[in-house]
Order: structure tokens, then C-alpha cells, then sequence
């Protein structure tokens, strides 16, 4: 059974029409197909299981069920478009923050991390029809009830909600948080708030050493700041400034590490 909201959402945007599944291939691929037959923005594809479950550069999501797999339809507007790879993450920390008492924080640009390791991804797929955005497919993964210790390919580096509050948290009531708290957001800047502050103020990496991957390039420094459209300011270490955008499926964060 696919997890299915117990009591009723109050929402402007996300949520108005919601899809569910037992397995997909992936949610995002779904999400896409209603998207270009013109489904109404907000609606969320939700798989109990994915056969395909991605994240960015061809990578796998392990998605198995027992957690969170959904994607949102969004129609935004190109001013839009820099904030929406910020809401979701920003969504997640905040539910986990409301439901479980949990303190999450953001590996730039959107990995969900407790005690370093990671709980929740995050995709955004664009679709660009000349120069206007035709869609935006907002992926969300959040493992919940999972002993990632058991799962081999990511023991080391990832966790479940469940593991870390020691809880057996209900799915369904994490699910209706996120949508509500993404909905909020979304609503937000549609309305010109800038979510900009509030994702700075969860963002971990700021203040450590990186390495990231951008294109055949890699690129260490210090992670100094991100700009008003979520851009990250690192000063390499030659001394020389570069300015990443987060949202380019090229860039690749490798490594952080506390200085
Ligand atoms: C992400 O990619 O973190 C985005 C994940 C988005 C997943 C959702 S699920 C619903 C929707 N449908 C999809 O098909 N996808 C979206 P990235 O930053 O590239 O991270 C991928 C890396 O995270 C992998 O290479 C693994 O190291 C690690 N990983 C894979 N599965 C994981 C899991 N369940 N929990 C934690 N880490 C995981």
C-alpha cells in the first residue's frame, strides 16, 4: 500500500491532486509525462517502491519501502526558478525539525544530512521550452524506515529518520508536513518572499573546506558563502573566487570537511 494522507491538507498549490502507487520506475518520470499533458501544478506522484529511483549525474536512489518517494509538478516562472531547488530541502528540514524534534542541516546544494549522514535528497528536473520553463519536477526522498546499516552501498554514508529518533514515525504524517511546509514556501515566492535567509541558516557546508566536481574539473577551497540565487562562493585556494551554481547537474559536491 502506498502511503496515503490520514486527514486532510490544507494547501494552496501542492497537493491539489495527488497520484499514488505502489511501484514506479521513478516518480520523476511519472510526474513528467503528467506535467506535458497538463496536469494541474502541485500535483505529487508518490511510489512506495521505485524500480529506478535516481539522483543527479546517473546516480541511484535506494528506494525501498517503509520511506518517502514523491515528485511535485511545478509550472514556475524563470525569476522563480533559482528558489525552487531551495524549497524542498528547506521543506524537508522543517518537517523533520516539527515532527521528530530531529536538528537536520543542508549539505549545499541540497543533500538533507543528521549527524553527517544523509536522510533526504533532493532532484529538480527542468524543462526549458525556448526561454521559458515548460516544467519543473521537484524529486523528494526521505528515508524513514530503514536500517541503512543493512544496505551496503550506503551504510557509511547514510541514515533513516527512524534510526536516528529511535522512533517508529508514521510516513503519512512526515508526508503531509513536507507538502504543507513546501506549499508555504511555494506560495511565498510566488508572492516575492525570497527563501533565501532561512535555507543560509541550515546550510552546513558554509564555513568548511569542499571539493567539488565541475565538469572534468575539480575544484577545492573554502566554502565562503552562497549568493541570492543559491549560487556557492568558493575561495579556491590559490586565492581565487568562483561562483557555483547549484542547480547545474555538472557540479558535484565530492567532499566537506570541518576546518
Ligand atoms: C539525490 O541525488 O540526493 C536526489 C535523490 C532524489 C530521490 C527522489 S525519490 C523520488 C524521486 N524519484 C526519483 O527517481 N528520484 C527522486 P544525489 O545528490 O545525486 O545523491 C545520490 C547519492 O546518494 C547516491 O550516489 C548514493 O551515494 C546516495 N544514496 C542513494 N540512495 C540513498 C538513500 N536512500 N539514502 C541516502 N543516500 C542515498
Amino acid at each position: 500500500m502506498a502511503t496515503v494522507l490520514k486527514e486532510r491538507l490544507y494547501t494552496r498549490v501542492v497537493g491539489r491532486r495527488i497520484l499514488s502507487y505502489k511501484e514506479l520506475s521513478s516518480t520523476m518520470d511519472l510526474a513528467a509525462q503528467e506535467a506535458r499533458e497538463g496536469t494541474i501544478e502541485g500535483t505529487v506522484v508518490l511510489a512506495t517502491e521505485q524500480t529506478m529511483g535516481r539522483g543527479r549525474l546517473q546516480r541511484t536512489w535506494v528506494s525501498r519501502p517503509g520511506n518517502l518517494l514523491l515528485s511535485i509538478v511545478f509550472y514556475p516562472s524563470l525569476k522563480e526558478l533559482p528558489y525552487l531547488s531551495m524549497l524542498p530541502s528547506l521543506a524537508v528540514v522543517r518537517a523533520i525539525v516539527g515532527e521528530t524534534g530531529l536538528a537536520p542541516d543542508i549539505k549545499w546544494p541540497n543533500d538533507i544530512l543528521i549527524m553527517g549522514k544523509k536522510v533526504a535528497g533532493v532532484l529538480v528536473e527542468n524543462t526549458l521550452e525556448g526561454d521559458a520553463i515548460s516544467y519543473a519536477i521537484v524529486g523528494i526522498g526521505i528515508n524513514i524506515a530503514m536500517d541503512t546499516s543493512e544496505i551496503p552501498e550506503i551504510a557509511p554514508i547514510a541514515t533513516s529518520l527512524d534510526l536516528e529518533s529511535g522512533q517508529n514515525l508514521d510516513p503519512a504524517k512526515i508526508l503531509r508536513r513536507v507538502l504543507q511546509e513546501l506549499d508555504k514556501l511555494y506560495v511565498a515566492v510566488s508572492e516575492g518572499v525570497s527563501p533565501v535567509e532561512e535555507w543560509r541558516g541550515h546550510l552546513g557546508t558554509l564555513g568548511k573546506r569542499v571539493t567539488i566536481q565541475w565538469g572534468n574539473e575539480v575544484v577545492s577551497g573554502l566554502a565562503e558563502g552562497v549568493n541570492d540565487t543559491g549560487h556557492l562562493l568558493l575561495r579556491r585556494d590559490d586565492g581565487g573566487r568562483v561562483d557555483l551554481p547549484g542547480g547545474e547537474v555538472t557540479f558535484q559536491l565530492l567532499s566537506e570537511d570541518s576546518t
